[in-house]
């Protein structure tokens, strides 16, 4: 079921400080019906130096929905790749087969990975008249309760996977045509699935920046929890190489398309609705042209795919959990050895040999490889790999520089 659009409204809030109410700042918070697909958040904590503001792209006639399809389950990997090649799309209920929905809930999570364990959170707060990054690692217990009630609180790229690998059997069956991953044969531990799952648990208002993903990956997210509110467009078209995506990014702020503030520090801003209008006016210069926006809530159930290099950026317009994934496949390896090429020739040399045809993988990826590889020199040569393929790179969503640890 479509999420109803939700209309942002300007709202003034105070917060109890010794028994006087504090003003402390605007937030915009949707007024609209939530529906079944999360709770409104409730308000009252000491929470609202943050600006947060859900943007509502609905009213927008010339940002598209994206597609979506409830008859997926007879898509072949060869159909899937040539469809989605450069077009983003959400698979209805497929995440409803997952033990993981309706499983993962804040208490389930927390009984699961232990409520006194450590995770990076963020969160954006306005200080004058500038918006900054807050970060910090908190107890997981802490940030359960707090999240519900604290506006734009982020447990984001959160790498649950690797130290407790039970939660990976709740995201399954993943289907052939989103399973294509290919960097999952090489037999090294770096490679593997595990590493490039992350989780993201946000609060309402939790928002990640307009970026593309590291080294032309291509990735889905799966709502588990809750409702994401997504924008995409391609950066196919932008000059910069992939891997100053950092430099890609800042033409959208220099062009006004975006924001100048982030909540990650670590890519642009956010495109605004504004920005969009004027882009479409042909009033902002900088940019490629003839670019297709599209946008979608993506409610709990629901899996959305984004092809590599596309833009996008995300808010949470209700608390919610979701899982990604980050991989190679047929129709991003191309780019995939583009990207690396500029990195290392060895390491494109290597990884064609490795994943370039049906059988390297097959080889590769056998029982008797993986005994081989997992000791000696071929341990030590695959972790060299590992290194160049991966250690050079500024990481877009962590998965690189964690799999390195
Ligand atoms: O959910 C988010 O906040 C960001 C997700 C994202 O960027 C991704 O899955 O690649
Ligand atoms: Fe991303």
């Amino acid at each position: 079921m479509l999420h109803p659009p939700v209309r942002p409204a300007r709202v003034h809030l105070s917060r109890q400080v010794g028994g006087k109410a504090m003003p402390t700042g605007e937030l915009l918070i949707p007024c609209g019906v939530l529906t079944d697909h999360g709770t409104a958040p409730t308000f009252g904590a000491p929470m609202a130096d943050s600006l947060v503001d859900i943007p509502d792209y609905a009213r927008l006639e010339h940002v598209r929905p994206i597609p979506r399809l409830r008859a997926w389950s007879r898509l072949t990997p060869e159909e899937f790749s040539v469809t989605y090649r450069d077009q983003p799309v959400i698979f209805e209920g497929l995440v409803k087969q997952w033990p993981a929905y309706g499983k993962w809930s804040r208490e389930f999570l927390v009984g699961a990975v232990g409520s006194e364990t450590l995770v990076d959170v963020r969160r954006p707060m306005a200080l004058g008249s500038h918006q900054h990054q807050w970060a910090a690692k908190v107890p997981l217990g802490v940030f359960a309760r707090e999240v519900q009630t604290t506006l734009g609180l982020y447990l984001a790229e959160w790498y649950a996977h690797p130290r407790h690998t039970a939660l990976l059997a709740d995201i399954d069956p993943v289907p052939d045509f989103l399973d294509d991953d290919w960097l999952a044969s090489i037999p090294n531990d770096a490679f593997n699935t595990l590493h490039r799952t992350p989780v993201y648990w946000g609060g309402f208002g939790s928002a990640t920046d307009c970026h593309f993903d590291n080294s032309n990956t291509v990735t889905w997210n799966a709502s588990i929890m809750g409702t994401k509110r997504w924008l995409l467009f391609s950066g196919r078209t932008f000059p910069e190489p992939t891997w100053e995506r950092k430099r890609a990014s800042h033409r959208l702020i220099r062009s006004g398309i975006a924001t100048p503030s982030n909540h990650t520090l670590k890519f642009s801003g956010f495109v605004t609705v504004d920005g969009i209008e004027k882009y479409v006016a042909g009033k902002l210069h900088d940019l490629p042209e003839n670019l297709t926006f599209y946008w979608a809530d993506v409610a709990a159930g629901d899996l959305i795919y984004v092809p590599w290099r596309w833009f996008h950026q995300v808010h949470n317009v209700t608390e919610s959990i979701s899982v990604s994934r980050y991989y190679v496949s047929r129709e991003n390896y191309l780019a995939y050895l583009t990207f690396l090429r500029d990195i290392s020739r060895t390491a494109t040399v290597a990884m064609r040999l490795l994943i370039g045809s049906k059988r390297a993988r097959r080889v590769v990826g056998s029982a008797r490889a993986r005994r081989v590889f997992s000791h000696g020199v071929g341990k030590v040569l695959f972790s060299r790999l590992a290194r160049i393929t991966t250690g050079a790179l500024v990481s877009a969503q962590g998965w690189l520089d964690i799999a390195l640890g």
